[in-house]
């Protein structure tokens, strides 16, 4: 699948502090680079799009907090390989197609495209490898067979509906070194079970060794889209080892971080690392990187709730998506927050602010002022902070004639994603 068009970023002289995220794993914030080798090549998985619905902000606040920290890495002298997937074949959308009347291809495809548009719009660095489940069931049918093999999965006995060969993972007698329930989310027990059956997981399914226990492969039914799954008979696989062996066969094992919102640290993210982890002993990832959740009235923003903001519904009211980053960039990634309208005027006065400012500038603030944001960037991507030091910088007053307007574009457009 082709991911969008990248925009040009460009090289701000000088150089920025190490990286530190705060890990979901460790509960610490660890640097994202090796002390000896700050510019070593860094790899990163997002989990991508379930495309039924439009682009939301709480989407947008999570594909552009990773997008900084891919350009927070690029400003490092870093190298990146970002690999994104589409889960474009799953329950929520097989559902919304029927309820439509839509072919289920075609929805995913629609909703594909308009989220590419959102991510052009707000400079968003494509990912390179952009990969959809439909078009990568062929590469974890080993992976499955061979967890059948060695016993870190069976086959549940036919439930109500007669169908045989559904295929779970067995997550008890899958731990190792490398991976133990709760390794990545550190939950207790029963905050596992309350999310599992919240996020998607079946613990009632008869048969299955342990409740928690996600599915690997789903047999055909009636209805449904399915595959061949060779000697898995057809079918198609469960949802945690999609991202799992799409991360595996285009990242290095462990690669820089997995990312994604909150939402997903259990189950998906959990078994992800599970399944990986089962496949070759190695962590998934060095680093687990979870964005906060964008709520709207009161509400998480989703997909299934309705209560949604749209990217492109801003766009076509004529909001700049300057502005739309500008909102996200105001809150720090790992906080949840409300959408208001307030925000977005906040955001258009603040804009207006620095284009105001910008003309007169001299050179000595301008690299003054990236080195401001840079150390704030590194500190875990603290871009509300890099957002105070460019109001302060607004608010002062000029102190050259202008040499110094270019290398604030581009520093703003390089670091932080913002075409002033
Ligand atoms: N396709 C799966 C991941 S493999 C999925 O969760 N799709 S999604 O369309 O529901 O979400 C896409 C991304 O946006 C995920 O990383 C998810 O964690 C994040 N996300 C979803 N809702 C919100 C929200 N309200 N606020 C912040 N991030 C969100
Ligand atoms: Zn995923």
């Amino acid at each position: 699948m082709h991911a969008w068009t990248s925009p040009e970023v460009p090289h701000i002289v000088g150089s920025a502090p190490i990286l530190e995220l705060f890990d979901t794993a460790t509960g610490t914030k660890r640097p994202s680079a090796p002390a000896d080798r700050a510019n070593a090549p860094a790899s990163m998985y997002v989990c991508g799009i379930t495309p039924y619905d439009a682009t939301h902000m709480g989407h947008a606040a999570t594909y552009v907090a990773f997008d900084l920290l891919q350009r927070t890495w690029l400003d490092n002298g870093r190298t990146v390989t970002y690999t994104q997937n589409v889960t474009d074949v799953d329950d929520p959308l097989l559902e919304r197609a029927a309820q439509r009347g839509l072919d289920w291809r075609q929805l995913a495809e629609e909703q594909t495209d308009l989220f590419r548009a959102d991510m052009e719009a707000l400079n968003v660095i494509a990912p390179q490898h952009y990969l959809g489940a439909v078009e990568t069931i062929d590469l974890l049918i080993p992976y499955i067979e061979k967890f059948l093999a060695s016993g870190l999965a069976y086959t549940v006995q036919a439930g109500e509906d007669g169908v045989e060969g559904d295929v779970y993972f067995d997550s008890q007698a899958a731990q190792n070194d490398a991976w133990k329930l709760g390794s990545v989310s550190g939950y207790e027990r029963e905050v596992m079970e309350q999310f599992f059956a919240e996020r998607g997981g079946d613990p009632q399914r008869a048969g299955k060794r342990d409740p928690l226990d996600p599915l690997l492969w789903r047999a055909a039914r009636d209805g449904e889209p399915s595959w061949d799954g060779s000697s898995l008979g057809p079918g198609r696989p469960g949802w945690h080892i999609e991202c799992s062996i799409i991360a595996r066969s285009t990242l290095p094992a462990p690669f820089t971080v997995q990312g994604g919102g909150s939402d997903l640290i259990f189950p998906h993210h959990e078994f992800s690392a599970a399944h990986a982890s089962a496949a070759d002993g190695k962590p998934l990832a060095e680093l687990f990187v979870h964005t906060g959740m964008v709520g709207l009235d009161g509400e998480k923003m989703s997909k299934s709730l309705g209560n949604l903001v749209l990217v492109s519904k801003l766009r076509e009211q004529g909001v700049e998506p300057v502005v739309i980053r500008t909102v996200l960039l105001g809150q720090h990634y790992r906080t949840d927050w409300f959408w208001t309208d307030d925000l977005l005027n906040d955001a258009q006065e603040r804009v207006n602010r620095w284009r105001e400012r910008i003309a007169g500038t001299g050179l000595a603030e301008a690299t003054a002022l990236i080195t401001r944001i840079r150390s704030r960037m590194a500190d875990d991507l603290n871009s509300p902070g890099a957002l105070e030091a460019i109001d302060q910088w607004a608010a002062s007053a000029a102190e050259g004639s202008g040499e110094g307007e270019k290398v604030i574009r581009q520093a703003l457009d390089s670091l932080l994603g913002l075409k002033l």
